[in-house]
Protein backbone atom coordinates (compact mmCIF):
# COMPACT_ATOMS: atom_id res chain seq x y z
CA UNK A 1 0.00 0.00 0.00
CA UNK A 2 1.11 3.51 -0.61
CA UNK A 3 2.02 5.73 1.86
CA UNK A 4 -0.79 8.47 2.62
CA UNK A 5 -0.43 10.64 5.86
CA UNK A 6 -4.31 11.50 5.84
CA UNK A 7 -4.84 8.18 6.10
CA UNK A 8 -2.63 7.62 8.73
CA UNK A 9 -3.82 10.59 11.27
CA UNK A 10 -7.63 9.82 10.07
CA UNK A 11 -9.30 8.85 12.84
CA UNK A 12 -7.23 10.30 15.66
CA UNK A 13 -8.38 12.47 18.41
CA UNK A 14 -5.85 15.26 19.08
CA UNK A 15 -4.36 15.74 22.68
CA UNK A 16 -2.38 18.58 21.83
CA UNK A 17 -4.95 21.16 20.95
CA UNK A 18 -6.02 23.68 18.85
CA UNK A 19 -5.28 27.10 19.52
CA UNK A 20 -1.78 27.17 20.27
CA UNK A 21 0.50 30.44 18.73
CA UNK A 22 3.39 28.23 16.56
CA UNK A 23 4.12 29.38 13.49
CA UNK A 24 1.91 27.48 10.96
CA UNK A 25 3.90 24.76 8.94
CA UNK A 26 6.31 23.78 11.92
CA UNK A 27 7.12 20.57 12.93
CA UNK A 28 6.91 20.77 16.58
CA UNK A 29 3.01 20.43 17.26
CA UNK A 30 2.63 16.97 15.76
CA UNK A 31 5.15 15.86 17.80
CA UNK A 32 4.46 17.23 21.22
CA UNK A 33 1.37 15.62 20.88
CA UNK A 34 2.78 11.71 21.50
CA UNK A 35 4.34 10.19 24.13
CA UNK A 36 8.14 8.96 24.30
CA UNK A 37 8.33 5.22 23.52
CA UNK A 38 12.22 5.93 24.16
CA UNK A 39 12.87 7.13 27.44
CA UNK A 40 14.69 8.47 30.08
CA UNK A 41 17.29 7.07 32.04
CA UNK A 42 19.25 5.60 29.36
CA UNK A 43 23.37 6.11 30.12
CA UNK A 44 24.00 7.61 26.44
CA UNK A 45 26.98 11.04 26.76
CA UNK A 46 25.32 14.18 27.29
CA UNK A 47 24.97 16.17 23.99
CA UNK A 48 25.09 12.55 21.78
CA UNK A 49 23.28 12.57 18.56
CA UNK A 50 21.91 9.06 19.08
CA UNK A 51 18.86 9.33 21.64
CA UNK A 52 16.79 12.10 20.36
CA UNK A 53 16.82 10.16 16.70
CA UNK A 54 15.82 7.44 18.78
CA UNK A 55 13.18 9.05 19.81
CA UNK A 56 11.37 10.57 17.25
CA UNK A 57 11.78 7.78 15.07
CA UNK A 58 10.17 5.71 18.07
CA UNK A 59 7.33 8.74 18.17
CA UNK A 60 6.34 7.90 14.43
CA UNK A 61 4.62 5.12 15.38
CA UNK A 62 1.05 5.18 15.87
CA UNK A 63 0.16 4.43 19.20
CA UNK A 64 -1.83 1.51 19.11
CA UNK A 65 1.30 -0.02 17.28
CA UNK A 66 3.52 -2.40 18.79
CA UNK A 67 7.10 -2.43 17.39
CA UNK A 68 9.98 -5.13 17.44
CA UNK A 69 13.26 -3.41 18.22
CA UNK A 70 16.67 -4.42 16.83
CA UNK A 71 19.95 -2.77 17.63
CA UNK A 72 23.22 -4.02 17.04
CA UNK A 73 26.31 -3.71 19.51
CA UNK A 74 27.55 -0.07 19.66
CA UNK A 75 27.02 2.66 21.74
CA UNK A 76 22.99 2.98 21.18
CA UNK A 77 22.80 -1.13 22.40
CA UNK A 78 24.72 -1.03 25.50
CA UNK A 79 23.78 2.26 26.69
CA UNK A 80 19.88 1.70 26.27
CA UNK A 81 19.44 -1.50 27.56
CA UNK A 82 21.35 -2.52 30.62
CA UNK A 83 19.45 -5.99 31.84
CA UNK A 84 16.95 -5.20 34.04
CA UNK A 85 16.95 -1.50 32.91
CA UNK A 86 15.81 -0.54 29.46
CA UNK A 87 14.77 2.88 28.03
CA UNK A 88 12.66 1.01 25.13
CA UNK A 89 8.83 0.57 25.83
CA UNK A 90 8.33 -1.42 22.94
CA UNK A 91 9.57 -5.21 22.37
CA UNK A 92 13.61 -5.82 22.16
CA UNK A 93 16.31 -7.64 20.86
CA UNK A 94 19.66 -7.76 21.24
CA UNK A 95 21.51 -8.60 18.01
CA UNK A 96 25.42 -9.00 17.62
CA UNK A 97 27.35 -6.23 15.91
CA UNK A 98 27.12 -7.88 12.18
CA UNK A 99 23.53 -8.95 12.21
CA UNK A 100 20.78 -6.22 12.72
CA UNK A 101 19.44 -7.04 9.55
CA UNK A 102 19.26 -10.61 9.55
CA UNK A 103 18.10 -10.58 13.13
CA UNK A 104 15.27 -8.27 12.62
CA UNK A 105 14.16 -9.92 9.27
CA UNK A 106 13.58 -13.26 11.39
CA UNK A 107 11.47 -11.69 13.74
CA UNK A 108 9.81 -10.29 11.00
CA UNK A 109 9.07 -13.73 9.27
CA UNK A 110 8.02 -15.46 12.36
CA UNK A 111 5.10 -12.88 13.20
CA UNK A 112 4.20 -13.46 9.44
CA UNK A 113 3.90 -16.73 9.67
CA UNK A 114 2.22 -17.43 13.04
CA UNK A 115 -0.37 -14.67 11.65
CA UNK A 116 -0.80 -17.50 8.66
CA UNK A 117 -0.83 -20.18 11.52
CA UNK A 118 -3.33 -18.66 13.91
CA UNK A 119 -1.23 -17.82 16.56
CA UNK A 120 -1.20 -14.20 16.08
CA UNK A 121 -4.23 -12.15 15.77
CA UNK A 122 -4.87 -10.56 12.33
CA UNK A 123 -5.54 -7.13 13.50
CA UNK A 124 -2.30 -6.95 15.66
CA UNK A 125 -0.13 -4.55 14.01
CA UNK A 126 3.43 -4.88 14.84
CA UNK A 127 6.58 -2.70 12.98
CA UNK A 128 9.73 -3.93 13.09
CA UNK A 129 12.80 -1.40 13.10
CA UNK A 130 16.22 -1.79 13.46
CA UNK A 131 19.20 0.31 14.58
CA UNK A 132 22.65 0.10 13.98
CA UNK A 133 25.67 2.51 14.09
CA UNK A 134 27.73 2.97 10.90
CA UNK A 135 30.35 0.65 12.11
CA UNK A 136 27.57 -1.78 12.40
CA UNK A 137 25.56 -0.74 8.65
CA UNK A 138 28.42 0.43 6.39
CA UNK A 139 30.72 -2.00 7.39
CA UNK A 140 30.29 -5.43 9.64
CA UNK A 141 26.57 -5.28 9.19
CA UNK A 142 26.41 -4.43 5.63
CA UNK A 143 25.73 -8.24 4.09
CA UNK A 144 22.86 -8.54 6.48
CA UNK A 145 21.38 -5.47 5.99
CA UNK A 146 21.81 -5.64 2.36
CA UNK A 147 20.15 -9.32 2.42
CA UNK A 148 17.04 -8.37 4.88
CA UNK A 149 17.15 -5.75 1.70
CA UNK A 150 17.27 -8.05 -1.00
CA UNK A 151 14.82 -10.73 0.79
CA UNK A 152 11.92 -7.53 1.18
CA UNK A 153 11.29 -8.00 4.27
CA UNK A 154 8.88 -5.13 5.96
CA UNK A 155 10.76 -3.62 8.15
CA UNK A 156 13.11 -0.20 8.82
CA UNK A 157 16.42 -0.54 9.08
CA UNK A 158 17.81 2.80 10.95
CA UNK A 159 21.53 4.02 10.77
CA UNK A 160 22.48 6.08 13.08
CA UNK A 161 25.31 7.57 11.83
CA UNK A 162 28.29 9.12 14.06
CA UNK A 163 31.30 8.49 11.58
CA UNK A 164 33.54 5.76 13.62
CA UNK A 165 33.13 3.21 15.87
CA UNK A 166 32.39 5.52 19.33
CA UNK A 167 31.91 2.65 21.66
CA UNK A 168 34.91 0.74 21.35
CA UNK A 169 37.46 3.56 21.63
CA UNK A 170 36.70 6.13 18.55
CA UNK A 171 38.29 3.91 15.45
CA UNK A 172 37.64 4.69 11.74
CA UNK A 173 34.49 3.32 9.91
CA UNK A 174 33.99 3.84 5.64
CA UNK A 175 31.36 6.18 7.10
CA UNK A 176 34.76 8.58 8.48
CA UNK A 177 35.11 11.38 6.48
CA UNK A 178 38.34 12.29 4.97
CA UNK A 179 40.82 13.82 6.83
CA UNK A 180 38.88 13.66 10.17
CA UNK A 181 41.67 12.18 13.16
CA UNK A 182 40.40 9.43 14.61
CA UNK A 183 41.97 6.70 17.10
CA UNK A 184 43.28 4.68 13.60
CA UNK A 185 43.90 7.61 11.30
CA UNK A 186 45.89 10.00 13.94
CA UNK A 187 46.59 13.27 11.97
CA UNK A 188 49.80 13.85 12.59
CA UNK A 189 53.27 14.39 10.48
CA UNK A 190 52.51 10.51 8.78
CA UNK A 191 48.96 11.44 7.85
CA UNK A 192 46.87 14.02 7.48
CA UNK A 193 43.76 12.14 9.76
CA UNK A 194 42.01 9.50 7.76
CA UNK A 195 42.95 9.17 4.20
CA UNK A 196 40.03 7.91 2.23
CA UNK A 197 36.49 9.71 1.45
CA UNK A 198 33.72 8.43 2.94
CA UNK A 199 30.95 5.14 1.66
CA UNK A 200 27.73 6.55 0.59
CA UNK A 201 25.48 4.00 1.93
CA UNK A 202 22.50 5.81 1.31
CA UNK A 203 22.93 5.90 -2.68
CA UNK A 204 24.47 2.05 -1.79
CA UNK A 205 20.74 1.37 -0.64
CA UNK A 206 18.76 3.56 -3.57
CA UNK A 207 20.47 0.61 -5.67
CA UNK A 208 18.29 -2.24 -3.56
CA UNK A 209 15.32 -0.75 -5.33
CA UNK A 210 13.55 -0.11 -2.15
CA UNK A 211 10.02 1.85 -2.43
CA UNK A 212 11.31 4.40 0.68
CA UNK A 213 15.44 5.82 1.44
CA UNK A 214 15.90 8.86 3.15
CA UNK A 215 18.47 10.94 4.87
CA UNK A 216 18.05 13.37 7.71
CA UNK A 217 19.26 14.40 10.83
CA UNK A 218 17.54 16.24 13.88
CA UNK A 219 17.02 20.11 13.53
CA UNK A 220 14.12 22.23 12.57
CA UNK A 221 11.83 20.62 15.59
CA UNK A 222 12.40 17.41 14.35
CA UNK A 223 10.00 17.86 11.48
CA UNK A 224 11.95 15.93 8.77
CA UNK A 225 13.71 13.30 10.64
CA UNK A 226 9.72 12.54 11.89
CA UNK A 227 7.96 12.49 8.79
CA UNK A 228 10.79 10.33 7.07
CA UNK A 229 10.53 8.29 10.07
CA UNK A 230 6.74 8.27 9.68
CA UNK A 231 6.62 7.51 6.07
CA UNK A 232 9.54 4.40 6.48
CA UNK A 233 7.75 2.81 9.38
CA UNK A 234 3.92 2.88 7.21
CA UNK A 235 5.59 1.98 3.96
CA UNK A 236 5.21 -1.61 2.91
CA UNK A 237 8.61 -3.02 2.27
CA UNK A 238 12.09 -2.86 3.21
CA UNK A 239 13.09 0.77 4.18
CA UNK A 240 16.04 2.49 5.20
CA UNK A 241 16.59 5.62 6.92
CA UNK A 242 20.78 7.12 7.34
CA UNK A 243 20.29 9.36 10.07
CA UNK A 244 23.63 11.71 11.15
CA UNK A 245 23.81 11.49 15.37
CA UNK A 246 27.14 13.52 16.33
CA UNK A 247 29.37 12.27 19.31
CA UNK A 248 30.85 14.92 21.10
CA UNK A 249 33.26 12.22 22.30
CA UNK A 250 34.59 11.75 18.76
CA UNK A 251 34.25 14.85 17.54
CA UNK A 252 34.87 17.02 19.90
CA UNK A 253 32.74 19.49 20.31
CA UNK A 254 30.94 21.22 23.55
CA UNK A 255 27.91 18.45 24.78
CA UNK A 256 25.17 21.36 24.53
CA UNK A 257 26.14 22.35 20.75
CA UNK A 258 24.76 19.44 19.15
CA UNK A 259 21.39 20.46 17.49
CA UNK A 260 24.20 23.79 16.07
CA UNK A 261 26.32 20.98 14.54
CA UNK A 262 23.38 19.02 12.84
CA UNK A 263 22.40 22.14 11.39
CA UNK A 264 25.68 23.30 10.14
CA UNK A 265 25.98 20.19 8.41
CA UNK A 266 22.28 20.44 6.59
CA UNK A 267 23.03 24.85 5.69
CA UNK A 268 26.67 23.51 4.23
CA UNK A 269 25.62 20.49 2.36
CA UNK A 270 28.07 18.14 4.16
CA UNK A 271 24.73 15.78 4.91
CA UNK A 272 22.19 16.83 2.59
CA UNK A 273 18.67 15.86 3.78
CA UNK A 274 16.81 14.19 0.68
CA UNK A 275 14.68 10.97 0.02
CA UNK A 276 14.13 8.43 -2.76
CA UNK A 277 10.80 7.52 -3.14
CA UNK A 278 10.41 4.25 -5.33
CA UNK A 279 13.88 6.07 -7.16
CA UNK A 280 12.17 9.53 -7.48
CA UNK A 281 14.75 11.80 -5.15
CA UNK A 282 13.26 14.57 -3.36
CA UNK A 283 15.85 17.30 -1.89
CA UNK A 284 13.45 18.04 1.37
CA UNK A 285 16.09 20.76 2.61
CA UNK A 286 18.22 22.99 0.15
CA UNK A 287 19.82 25.72 2.38
CA UNK A 288 18.78 29.04 1.00
CA UNK A 289 22.42 30.19 1.71
CA UNK A 290 24.94 27.60 1.77
CA UNK A 291 27.53 27.49 4.12
CA UNK A 292 31.29 27.49 3.22
CA UNK A 293 32.00 23.43 5.08
CA UNK A 294 34.47 25.20 7.01
CA UNK A 295 31.75 26.38 9.05
CA UNK A 296 31.07 23.05 10.08
CA UNK A 297 34.52 21.64 10.31
CA UNK A 298 35.55 24.01 12.84
CA UNK A 299 33.75 23.59 15.54
CA UNK A 300 35.14 19.91 15.83
CA UNK A 301 38.51 18.99 17.20
CA UNK A 302 38.76 16.50 14.80
CA UNK A 303 39.52 18.19 12.26
CA UNK A 304 41.19 20.98 14.10
CA UNK A 305 44.50 19.76 12.23
CA UNK A 306 42.71 21.09 9.38
CA UNK A 307 42.84 24.65 10.30
CA UNK A 308 46.70 24.56 10.80
CA UNK A 309 48.82 27.25 8.81
CA UNK A 310 49.88 24.94 5.14
CA UNK A 311 46.71 22.31 5.93
CA UNK A 312 44.62 25.00 3.69
CA UNK A 313 44.58 22.10 0.59
CA UNK A 314 42.59 19.95 3.15
CA UNK A 315 39.64 22.42 3.14
CA UNK A 316 39.93 22.88 -0.19
CA UNK A 317 39.63 19.48 -1.06
CA UNK A 318 36.96 18.73 1.86
CA UNK A 319 35.00 21.44 0.34
CA UNK A 320 35.50 19.78 -3.10
CA UNK A 321 34.39 16.33 -2.74
CA UNK A 322 30.98 18.15 -0.60
CA UNK A 323 30.46 20.00 -3.87
CA UNK A 324 30.31 17.08 -6.11
CA UNK A 325 27.92 15.30 -4.26
CA UNK A 326 25.56 17.97 -3.67
CA UNK A 327 25.76 18.79 -7.65
CA UNK A 328 25.21 15.07 -7.99
CA UNK A 329 22.32 15.04 -5.35
CA UNK A 330 20.84 18.33 -7.62
CA UNK A 331 21.11 16.30 -10.77
CA UNK A 332 19.51 13.44 -9.66
CA UNK A 333 16.49 14.97 -8.72
CA UNK A 334 16.19 16.88 -11.76
CA UNK A 335 16.46 13.50 -13.53
CA UNK A 336 14.41 11.38 -11.58
CA UNK A 337 11.21 13.98 -12.07
CA UNK A 338 11.38 14.65 -15.85
C1 LIG B 1 32.07 -9.19 15.80
C2 LIG B 1 32.38 -8.06 16.73
N1 LIG B 1 33.51 -7.36 16.51
C3 LIG B 1 33.80 -6.33 17.33
C4 LIG B 1 33.00 -6.03 18.39
C5 LIG B 1 33.38 -4.90 19.32
N2 LIG B 1 32.53 -3.76 19.13
C6 LIG B 1 31.45 -3.54 19.90
S1 LIG B 1 30.69 -2.09 19.59
C7 LIG B 1 31.84 -1.71 18.40
C8 LIG B 1 31.77 -0.39 17.68
C9 LIG B 1 30.44 -0.06 17.14
O1 LIG B 1 30.53 1.02 16.22
P1 LIG B 1 29.25 1.59 15.55
O2 LIG B 1 28.46 0.52 14.92
O3 LIG B 1 29.66 2.70 14.66
O4 LIG B 1 28.38 2.12 16.78
P2 LIG B 1 28.80 3.30 17.82
O5 LIG B 1 29.49 2.63 18.96
O6 LIG B 1 29.66 4.26 17.10
O7 LIG B 1 27.51 3.90 18.25
C10 LIG B 1 32.78 -2.73 18.28
C11 LIG B 1 33.94 -2.71 17.36
C12 LIG B 1 31.85 -6.81 18.59
N3 LIG B 1 30.99 -6.54 19.57
N4 LIG B 1 31.56 -7.82 17.75
S1 LIG C 1 30.58 7.91 22.95
FE1 LIG C 1 29.58 9.24 21.45
S2 LIG C 1 28.07 7.96 20.38
FE2 LIG C 1 28.67 6.92 22.29
S3 LIG C 1 27.09 7.56 23.79
FE3 LIG C 1 28.85 8.94 24.00
S4 LIG C 1 28.39 10.67 22.64
FE4 LIG C 1 27.01 8.98 22.07
MG1 LIG D 1 29.58 4.73 14.99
Amino acid sequence: MPYNLKEVVANKPSRFTEGHRMCAGCGAPPVANKPSRFTEGHRMCAGCGAPPVARHIMRALKPEDHAVVSVATGCMEVSTFMYPYTAWTDSFIHTAFECAGATLSGAEAAYKSMKKQGKLPEDKHTKFIAFGGDGGTYDIGLQSLSGAMERRHDMVYVCYDNGAYMNTGIQRSSATPKFADTTTSPAGTVIPGKAQERKDLTKVMVGHHLPYVAQTLAMNNFADLYQKAEKAIYTEGPCFLNVMAPCPRGWGYPTEDLMKINKLAADTCYWPLYEVVDGVYHITYKPAKKLPVEEFLKPQKRFRHMFKPGNEWMIEEFQRIVDKRWQELLDLEEMTNK
